[in-house]
C-alpha cells in the first residue's frame, strides 16, 4: 500500500519529524489535536487502516456498541453533545471520532494505509529510524496508540483453515456476505460474541454457540434519550459536565473496591442471576449458562438480549469443547458435526503478546517482544520502557479498564507525554528512558496489588492474564489515581542524554 494523505495533505511522508504517532484511533487522534494545541506541528501518524477511528472503525460487527456510559466517551476538549442513548452503537462513536478529525484540522498530518514495519533506535543520532510500508522517516519521539486489543486472535483449532466455506473474526466482519436464512454458528461467548449473537438470531435459520466459559452477564440499563433530555445535554453544558463527573465518580467509587473484596460483587452477581432466570426458563440451559467463578474475574458482561436469543428454538448453545473444524462444519469432543454455511470467530485479540513489540527495537538491539519475553509485558507508569528511549505507549502494559472510560486513561497518558516533550524542550534533552529501577518498582507494587484482586483469585483464565499467569493489561486502581500519578512528567525517574548540535 501507499500512504494515503487525507485530501489536501502531503504527498509523501516527511523524511524526519519531532513526534511519530502510530495508531489514529482515540489515543492516536487525541495526541495529534493535543500536540497541535501546544503549538506543535512538527508530527505524522501512520495507520494501516483507510480512515481514524481504531477498534470503532474496525467493528462493525451487527449490534456493535459501547458499554460504557455514552457521556464519558468522549474527550474532555471535544465533548459530543449528540449522543443519542445512553450506551452508544459503533457507528454513533465512529461519527464522533471522524467529526473530531476534520474539525481539529490534524488530517494533514495523517497518513492512512501505512502500517509501522519496524522502528530502531538510533543512539548516536538518539532518534527513531522508522520503516513504513510507504517509505522509510526518522523521528525523535515515537509514540504508539496502537491500541490493546486491535490485533485478532484467531483460535488454534485444527482445521480453522480448512472451512471452505464462510468464516471470519468478529472484528473484520465481512459484510459481502448475507447470513440471513443461514446456519451460522459463533465460537466464543466474550462482549463481542453476546453483542452478535441476539442480531444474528433475528434473521439467521439456525445458530450454534460454541461456549467454552459461561460469562457474567448482568442488565444493561441502556436506553435512548429522550428529546428532552438531547436538548438539555445539547444546550447546557454545565449540565453535561455534572452528569459526567456524576457517572465517572459512581463507578470509580465502586469498581476497584469491588475487584478486591467478593462481598462487593454479590449483588451484581444476583442480577445476572436474575438476568439468566428471566429469559432461560430450561433448567439445563440455566445450569449452562450460569457461571462457576466470581463475576469480574472476566470481563463483566452487559446485555438484556443475549439470554432471551440464547433461548429460542432455532439457538442452541453447545458445550461440548469444539474437537476441530471440518470443511463444512464444526466438530464437538463427542463426535457430533455440525454443519453451518458460515462461522463468526469471535475468540478476541493478541492482548499480552502485542505483534508491534516485535517490530519495535530499542538501545541493545533488542526488540520489545524479546525484553518482554521473560519478564512479561511491562513498563513505568504503563508508558515508557527502560532501554526504549523516547518511546511512549498510549494504552501500554497495566492500563487497561474493566469498568470505565478509556479515553480518560488515554488523556492522562498524552497529559505525560506533552509535559515529557516539553520538558525535553526546556532541558535540551536528546532522550529520555525511565531507570531499570523506577521501573522495577512501579511494576512490583503494581504486581503486588493484583494477586488480591478478583482476576488472580476469582478462578478463571481470561485475556488480561499472560501465559504465567501475571496481569499485565488492567489497571489496579482508580483512573484518578492514575491521571495523578501521571499528571507530571517526572524526569528524576528517568536517564537522560542532553541534546548535541544536531544535525543542519
Ligand atoms: O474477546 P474475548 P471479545 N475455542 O477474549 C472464546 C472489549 N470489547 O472480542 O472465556 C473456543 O473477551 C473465549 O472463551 P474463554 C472488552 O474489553 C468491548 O469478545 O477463554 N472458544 C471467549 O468466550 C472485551 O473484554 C465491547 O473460555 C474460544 C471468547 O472466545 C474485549 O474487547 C465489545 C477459543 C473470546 O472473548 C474482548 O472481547 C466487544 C477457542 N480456541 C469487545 N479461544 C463493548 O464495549 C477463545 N475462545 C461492548
Amino acid at each position: 500500500t501507499s500512504a494515503t494523505p487525507a485530501a489536501a495533505g502531503p504527498a509523501a511522508l516527511p523524511r524526519h519529524v519531532r513526534v511519530l504517532v502510530v495508531g489514529a484511533g482515540f489515543g492516536g487522534l487525541g495526541m495529534a489535536i493535543r500536540l497541535q494545541q501546544q503549538g506543535e506541528r512538527d508530527f505524522a501518524v501512520l495507520d494501516k487502516g483507510e480512515e481514524v477511528g481504531g477498534t470503532w472503525r474496525d467493528n462493525t460487527y451487527p449490534g456493535a456498541a459501547c458499554d460504557v456510559p455514552s457521556q464519558l466517551y468522549s474527550f474532555s476538549f471535544a465533548p459530543n453533545p449528540d449522543w443519542s442513548r445512553s450506551f452508544s452503537p459503533q457507528a454513533e462513536i465512529q461519527a464522533y471520532l471522524r467529526r473530531v478529525a476534520r474539525e481539529s484540522g490534524v488530517l494533514d498530518r495523517f497518513f492512512f494505509g501505512t502500517s509501522l514495519e519496524r522502528a530502531s533506535w538510533d543512539d548516536e543520532a538518539a532518534r527513531w529510524r522508522v520503516v513504513t510500508s510507504a517509505g522509510e522517516l526518522s523521528a525523535d519521539v515515537l509514540v504508539t496508540a496502537t491500541g490493546g486489543l486491535s490485533e485478532p486472535r484467531m483460535p488454534a483449532i485444527d482445521g480453522v483453515d480448512e472451512f471452505e466455506r464462510t468464516i471470519f473474526h468478529s472484528a473484520r466482519w465481512d459484510h459481502e456476505q448475507d447470513l440471513a436464512g443461514k446456519r451460522v454458528a459463533v465460537i466464543g461467548t466474550g462482549a463481542s460474541a453476546i453483542q452478535i449473537v441476539p442480531e444474528l438470531a433475528r434473521t439467521v435459520a439456525h445458530l450454534d454457540v460454541y461456549q467454552r466459559t459461561a460469562p457474567w452477564v448482568i442488565p444493561r440499563r441502556d436506553r435512548a434519550y429522550s428529546s428532552l433530555e438531547r436538548l438539555a445535554l445539547r444546550h447546557l453544558p454545565p449540565l453535561r459536565r455534572a452528569y459526567r463527573t456524576a457517572i465517572y465518580w459512581a463507578r470509580e467509587c465502586y469498581v476497584p473496591g469491588f475487584t478486591i473484596d467478593p462481598r462487593l460483587a454479590a449483588p451484581a452477581e444476583r442480577a445476572a442471576r436474575a438476568n439468566i432466570a428471566r429469559a432461560i426458563h430450561d433448567p439445563g440451559l440455566q445450569a449452562a449458562v450460569t457461571p462457576t467463578y466470581r463475576l469480574g474475574c472476566k470481563r463483566v458482561l452487559l446485555s438484556n438480549d443475549y439470554y432471551p436469543a440464547l433461548a429460542q428454538d432455532h439457538v442452541a448453545l453447545v458445550t461440548d469443547p469444539i474437537r476441530r473444524i471440518s470443511r463444512t462444519g464444526v466438530v464437538s469432543a463427542d463426535g457430533t458435526e455440525r454443519p453451518v454455511d458460515a462461522i463468526v470467530v469471535a475468540t478476541g485479540f493478541h492482548t499480552t503478546e502485542q505483534p508491534i513489540a516485535a517490530r519495535i527495537r530499542g538501545r541493545e538491539g533488542r526488540s520489545l517482544a524479546e525484553v518482554w519475553a521473560g519478564e512479561g509485558m511491562n513498563a513505568y507508569k504503563g508508558t515508557t520502557v527502560h532501554g526504549f528511549p523516547n518511546l511512549f505507549q498510549i494504552v501500554g502494559p497495566n492500563t487497561g479498564l474493566g469498568h470505565s472510560s478509556m479515553v480518560f486513561v488515554i488523556e492522562s497518558q498524552i497529559a505525560y507525554v506533552l509535559d515529557a516533550l516539553a520538558t525535553m524542550r526546556r532541558r535540551g534533552l536528546a532522550s529520555v528512558q525511565p531507570t531499570a529501577a523506577a521501573q522495577h518498582r512501579w511494576n512490583a507494587a503494581l504486581q503486588r496489588r493484583m494477586k488480591r484482586t478478583v482476576w488472580s483469585t476469582g478462578g478463571c483464565s481470561s485475556w488480561y492474564l499472560d501465559a504465567h499467569g501475571r496481569n499485565t493489561t488492567l489497571w489496579p486502581r482508580t483512573t484518578f489515581v492514575f491521571r495523578r500519578l501521571l499528571s507530571s512528567f517526572d524526569v528524576e525517574r528517568y536517564v537522560t542524554t542532553p541534546a548535541g548540535p544536531g544535525p543542519e
